[in-house]
């Protein structure tokens, strides 16, 4: 038995994408760096390292085209080392960017043939997803975008957007499929402006759906950041909104392009109080990681980074768990008034005509200091881990 306590082990949920411990470390200036990995030997060390679950892109495991015969020989070897491994698939999406033929969209491409394409190739992961056990579609729209406003009315896009949403929904209830979708926002890249590029557009894209208990958020940490938004404001109105169905965790250091860094890596502060709200929020999906170890690194580094992306991970639960448990941080919260939120502002009872005769002190009340100067350098003590 380890006493290590940032050992991860499967009741933690942690998943990781086959496309990321995979990535070959090629990017729009260089070739890969890494050889291909085999997804069994991916699988293999993965649950040595602790993960429970792994989650795929159709083409991850089957190559675009395949013909039948060898899809259904890579499927034999994916369910034999899912039984080997004990490995859990609790999410499984499909891949509508890498082909050419998505290179102006799927479900909001002009050409409504490439539409019509990208609905039958999810219909069919679907039924892989529905065969593995996944209780978790995402849709991540890479190319539901354009470079111009001249190439597509967004105003019809989302008409198309939203109708192959519902009809997927419509054959997930058909079907009596356990699964739910996921929308993965994205401001940009690879297209210079995505649809849906925010957790707040995605929300309310959902509400306007056919199907809206069917359709959650899938936030990654680095998307909200790439558009300079509060990670944790974002996630918290998705929980807020019960539409917290995934989560893909990574890092990344500001607006700039798309990092993938590993969970703990760029913004540690947005990391440790993203964890402290999923866990005090009791968030029990998987814990996904969606990251790229960087291409300087051979297989060790990969591997070095995956068990990073977990022991990260804990060490923020922990360090959150005993920033709650401090006294002196019950003490500088209850200065700071933390907890009178949680009070309506009228009570049940009151009424406006109560509130309006009420007499109030503005000059006085405009002296009180809230204290989160100190709150805020308790967290990062313990963060630091010097408390
Ligand atoms: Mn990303």
């Amino acid at each position: 038995m380890s006493t290590d306590p940032y050992r991860p082990r499967p009741e933690h949920r942690f998943s990781f994408g086959l496309w990321t411990v995979g990535w070959r470390g090629n990017d729009p200036f260089g070739e890969p760096t890494r050889p291909a990995m085999e997804p069994e030997h991916a699988l293999g060390r993965l649950a040595e390292l602790g993960a429970w679950g792994v989650s795929l892109h159709d083409d991850d495991l089957i190559p675009f085209g395949a013909q039948d015969a060898s899809r259904g020989r890579l499927l034999d070897r994916f369910r034999k080392a899912l039984a080997d491994t004990g490995l859990a698939v609790p999410m499984l999406t499909t891949n509508l960017f890498t082909h050419p033929v998505f290179k102006d969209g799927a479900f909001t491409a002009n050409d409504r043939d490439v539409r019509r394409f990208a609905l039958r190739k999810t219909l069919r992961n679907l039924d892989l997803a529905a065969e593995l056990g996944a209780g978790v579609y995402v849709l991540w729209g890479g190319r539901e975008g354009a470079e111009t406003p001249v190439a597509k009315d967004a105003r019809v896009a989302l008409d198309r957007y939203a109708e192959a949403v519902d009809l997927l929904c419509g054959y997930v209830r058909e079907q009596g499929y356990d699964i739910r979708f996921a929308l993965e926002p994205k401001p940009n890249e690879p297209r210079g402006d995505i649809l849906l590029p925010t957790i707040g557009h995605a929300l309310a894209f959902i509400e306007r759906l056919a199907h809206p208990e069917l359709v959650g958020v899938n936030p990654e940490v680095g998307h909200e950041q790439m558009a300079g938004l509060s990670v944790t404001h974002g996630v918290a109105q998705a929980l807020w909104a019960g539409k917290l169905f995934h989560i893909d965790l990574n890092g990344q250091t500001g607006p700039r392009y798309d990092q993938d860094l590993r969970f703990g890596n760029g913004d540690v502060k947005a990391a440790f109080h993203l964890v402290d709200l999923l866990e005090r929020a009791g968030y029990d999906g998987p814990r996904h990681f969606d990251f790229k170890p960087a291409r300087t690194e051979d297989e060790h580094g990969v591997w070095a980074a995956a068990a990073a992306c977990m022991r990260n991970y804990l060490i923020f639960a922990e360090r959150a768990a005993a920033f709650h448990a401090d006294p002196e941080v019950a003490a500088a919260k209850e200065a700071s008034r933390i907890s009178a939120l949680a009070v309506p502002t009228l009570l049940p009872g009151e009424d406006l005509a109560g509130l309006r005769a009420e007499s109030f002190d503005p000059e006085s009340a405009a002296t009180r200091g809230m204290g989160y100067e100190r709150l805020d350098q308790l967290a990062l003590d313990h963060l630091f881990g010097v408390r």
